[in-house]
């Protein structure tokens, strides 16, 4: 319904009648954002008042030796994960966000844009709202420069296309605003809003960049013009070359869920410590995107497929069963490698991301042979892992599921994977940074120690 609705006001709307709605409609998400600023600021004041001095969480040498892990030392305000229930955006589990934010037609998955509205102002987003957000991004994108297509079409294609995508947020960095008002002295009480010009910017070319990374690598190296009757997640598949109505409904899907997962995942932490000494929206980013680009991050939905495509190699003509596959995972472990799409820093319950694909694909594609296969080794892989006795949460991750649903539509270029990821990604990093920006959150800088400095600090406490 909503696409009917777009395509039709495209179709038909007095040009200038839109211009207005485009205006008013981007105005209000900043309006909103503006207002929220100085009662965050004004809550945020309060609570460091009355608590400013009381301890939120211990380090010992064990955490500091464990990637930090649940130190709390971070304030993200787009979402929170829980280690038990999953993730929830500005409050919101998954299914409500299924449920209460608007997608394409009633009942549909949410779109990226009404998810994009909650993360900025913690607020489910009216229908119109959405529209408006959609059509101005569709404006932003307009004007992506043709030195950025330029040089993403000079890219060589055996560059990694994660490598193109972040040489490509890169590339985007010479429109930023934030970093042109900064060079022409604006106050700090407005980098804000610089910010917010980045941010919607950004999100509103980073399609653009990957679906002609996408297009120059695998495809026939043409770029597919934008469809400004589509909603941005649609768009973005129709410029990769999908037109399925399923193929758009899984973009909205899987754009919407990857966006956030709190503060201290690889990619959103780097976002925020590069953007913390005032490096634009566009640098930090990218810095968030080469993390995003480690195998035990975002490429880890690559290197699902690889395995399972190895795994098949492995079985040939043997029968997919419990028992062949329980071989293969030990040979996957005793490898000393690691079992891809299993386990979490923080979670300890099966995703909800990868419950909320798996549903998708128990609607859409129940018999497709890769899904059985995944859903086969979801029976099993939790039992070898905790067998195994090492891993904290032998349960799968996002990242177990979401390559078995692209392929099935012929998305079948592993490489890609994580850079639809990091399209997605950024939209919950961006969201953060203009918080950090609006709260004038300081450049980050942690102490570290040496081993050496502990050994002589705990000598001296036994003496
Ligand atoms: N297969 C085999 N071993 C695993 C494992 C897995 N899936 N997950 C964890 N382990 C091992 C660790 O390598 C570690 O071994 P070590 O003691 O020999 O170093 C031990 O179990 C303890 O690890 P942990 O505390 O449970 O996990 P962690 O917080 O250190 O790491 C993660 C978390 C995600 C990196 C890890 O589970 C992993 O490597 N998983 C596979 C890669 C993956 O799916 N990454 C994607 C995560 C989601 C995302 O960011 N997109």
């Amino acid at each position: 319904m909503f696409n009917t609705v777009l395509r039709n006001t495209s179709r038909f709307a007095n040009k200038q009648v839109l211009a207005t709605a485009q205006r008013s409609y981007s105005i209000e998400l900043k309006s909103i954002v503006e207002k929220q600023i100085p009662v965050k600021q004004a809550q945020i004041a309060e609570l460091r008042k009355n608590h400013g001095e009381e301890v939120l969480s211990q380090c010992t040498v064990n955490m500091a030796y464990s990637g930090m892990r649940g130190i709390k030392g971070l304030i993200t305000e787009t979402s929170l994960l829980d280690a038990e229930e999953g993730i929830r955006f500005r409050g919101l589990t998954i299914p409500e966000c299924q449920q209460q934010l608007p997608g394409a037609e009633e009942g549909g998955e949410p779109l990226p844009e009404s998810m994009l509205w909650l993360l900025i102002t913690g607020e489910v987003p009216t229908r119109d709202q959405v529209r408006g957000l959609t059509e101005d991004l569709h404006r932003r994108a307009e004007s992506i420069s043709p030195d950025v297509i330029k040089i993403i079409k000079n890219l060589p294609n055996d560059i990694h296309p994660m490598t193109q995508f972040s040489i490509g947020i890169l590339a985007l960095q010479k429109d930023s605003k934030f970093a042109q008002a900064y060079q022409d002295g604006v106050h700090k009480k407005e980098y804000w809003k610089t910010t917010y010009e980045d941010t919607l910017d950004c999100i509103a070319r980073i399609p653009i960049v990957a679906s002609l990374i996408y297009r120059k690598n695998f495809k026939d190296g043409n770029q597919i013009q934008a469809d400004k009757s589509l909603d941005w997640a649609a768009n973005f598949a129709h410029m990769m070359g999908y037109n399925k109505k399923e193929v758009y409904e899984l973009f909205r899907l899987y754009l919407s869920i990857h966006t956030d997962h709190e503060g201290g995942n690889v990619s959103a932490h780097a976002t925020h410590l590069v953007g913390s000494a005032l490096s634009d929206p566009y640098l930090s980013l990218s810095a968030g995107m080469n993390g995003l680009a480690g195998p035990l991050h975002g490429l880890a939905n690559q290197e699902v497929l690889r395995w399972l495509k190895e795994i098949q190699g492995k079985l040939g003509d043997k029968e997919v069963n419990k028992e062949n596959l329980t071989t293969v995972i030990w040979d996957t472990l005793n490898a000393g490698r690691v079992v891809p799409g299993y386990g979490h820093a923080v979670l300890r319950k099966t995703d909800p991301r990868y419950t909320c694909q798996r549903e998708f694909a128990l609607k859409h594609m129940p018999n497709d042979p890769l899904f059985k296969l995944v859903s086969t080794l979801y029976e099993i892989v939790p039992g070898i892992l905790t067998e195994q006795g090492k891993t904290k949460n032998p349960f799968p991750n996002v990242d177990a599921h979401s390559g078995c649903l692209l392929r099935h539509y012929g998305l079948v270029e592993e490489d890609f994977y994580t850079v639809m990821f990091g399209v997605s990604r950024g939209l919950g990093v961006l969201s953060s940074l203009l918080w950090d920006r609006a709260l004038g959150q300081p450049i980050e800088r942690p102490k570290s120690m040496t081993t050496e400095a502990l050994v002589k600090q705990f000598a001296a406490k036994k003496n």
